[in-house]
């Protein structure tokens, strides 16, 4: 509803307009010089299931009508009921089609999770949370969210982490697919060959806003990507801060709280904080549950960063959050949070 994960116009790169989407058999184009498996294995199956649908209704059609009961008392043609040779081959070939496919993709899967060296010395890590994608480059501080670049022609991995429930990383153009999985790695890699934007997909039912849960992936140019376009953050004045801390927001938070005060999964953002007569800003009153003990505290920013890191520490006490739960932002740094709760102040004078 309020969430427009990969939309940020301001700091929207230029690509150039990938070439058409869908091959001459509507497939959609494969962008990856890697695990040309996927689609013959594809065409390979949908072949078996054509011939062998073809082949069952044509004597299922020609029984009917020729072996049809032609007046009403006519005695059954024949009483069989077994044929051993027939059944025979009616198992085997079939069990055969289907170890060729169980073969072909095996190795497939292998292949694609196996990555080559090159590809596991390039290696982003991809967190998916409710309902979101971190992504954290090799040896950079600066992450991206909902939006993730890569280098042409480069092998890359992806390290996949859940921090809650199941997900999957799913990304058509490229051919790979593999299940995140709360409290182990998983891996995939790919090679992709042409500049564009591709989309990403939760392709795991993870809740409420799974249908939101995509990414952009950038595959951008080795100059463009020595740029590191991802490291968008400006914290220069607290009002570039708060500007940084709503685009974070809208990407990672909005899912769950709202900043014009309605009810979300999560408390809103707005009057958080509150403007005095004076222009000071102060944190409102508010209802929490410490270690079973409900107490009164006021907001402020210690508050605000224990919310986000150890969000089960002081429990939101007034309905209806009462019942809902937020996962910790155990990788956000102080700069990210300094953001947010610079955008959350900026709120305060929000009417
Ligand atoms: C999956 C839903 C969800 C997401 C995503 C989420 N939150 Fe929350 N948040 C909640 C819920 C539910 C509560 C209230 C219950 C509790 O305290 O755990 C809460 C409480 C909070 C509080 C305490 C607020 C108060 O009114 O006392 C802060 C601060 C907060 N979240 C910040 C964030 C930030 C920052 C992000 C993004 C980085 C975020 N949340 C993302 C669900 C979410
Ligand atoms: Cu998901």
């Amino acid at each position: 509803m309020f969430h427009l994960p990969i939309q940020d116009p301001a700091s929207a790169t230029q690509t150039p307009a990938p070439p058409p989407v869908v091959d001459a058999y509507g497939q959609l184009t494969k962008r990856a010089s890697t695990f040309g498996h996927v689609d013959d294995l594809f065409y390979f199956t949908y072949a078996v299931c054509i011939f062998f649908f073809v082949l069952i209704v044509a004597v299922l059609l020609f029984s009917v009508v020729k072996y049809r009961r032609r007046t009403w008392d006519q005695p059954a043609a024949s009483n069989t009921t077994h044929n051993t040779p027939l059944e025979v081959v009616w198992t085997v070939i079939p069990l055969i089609i289907v170890m060729i496919m169980f073969a072909w993709g095996y190795m497939g899967a292998r292949d694609m999770t196996i990555a080559p060296i090159e590809a596991s010395r390039n290696t982003i890590k991809a967190t998916a949370k409710q309902w979101n994608w971190t992504f954290s480059y090799p040896n950079d501080p600066a992450q991206s969210y909902n939006e993730v670049w890569v280098e042409v022609g480069r092998p890359v991995q992806f390290l996949l982490e859940s921090t809650d429930v199941l997900h999957a990383f799913y990304l058509p153009s490229m051919r790979v697919k593999r299940d995140v999985i709360p409290g182990r790695y998983q891996t995939v890699w790919f090679e992709p060959t042409e500049v564009g934007e591709y989309h990403l997909f939760c392709a795991e039912y993870c809740g409420k806003d799974h249908s939101q849960m995509y990414a952009k992936v950038h595959v951008v140019s080795a100059a463009e990507y020595g740029a590191r376009p991802w490291d968008k953050w400006d914290d220069s004045t607290p009002e570039a801060a708060a500007k940084s801390g709503a685009s974070l927001y809208s990407q990672i938070c909005a899912s769950c709280h709202s900043v014009n005060g309605s009810a979300g999964v999560g408390p809103t953002w707005k009057g958080l904080f509150v403007k005095n007569a004076d222009g000071s800003i102060v944190g409102r009153q508010r209802e929490v549950i410490e270690g079973g003990v409900r107490k009164t505290i006021t907001i402020d920013n210690d508050y605000i960063v224990e919310s986000i890191r150890k969000p089960d520490a002081k429990k939101v006490a007034e309905e209806p959050y009462v019942r809902n739960a937020m996962t910790a932002f155990p990788d956000l740094d102080d700069r990210k949070i300094n953001g947010l709760i610079e955008y959350m102040k900026s709120l305060a004078d929000s009417k």
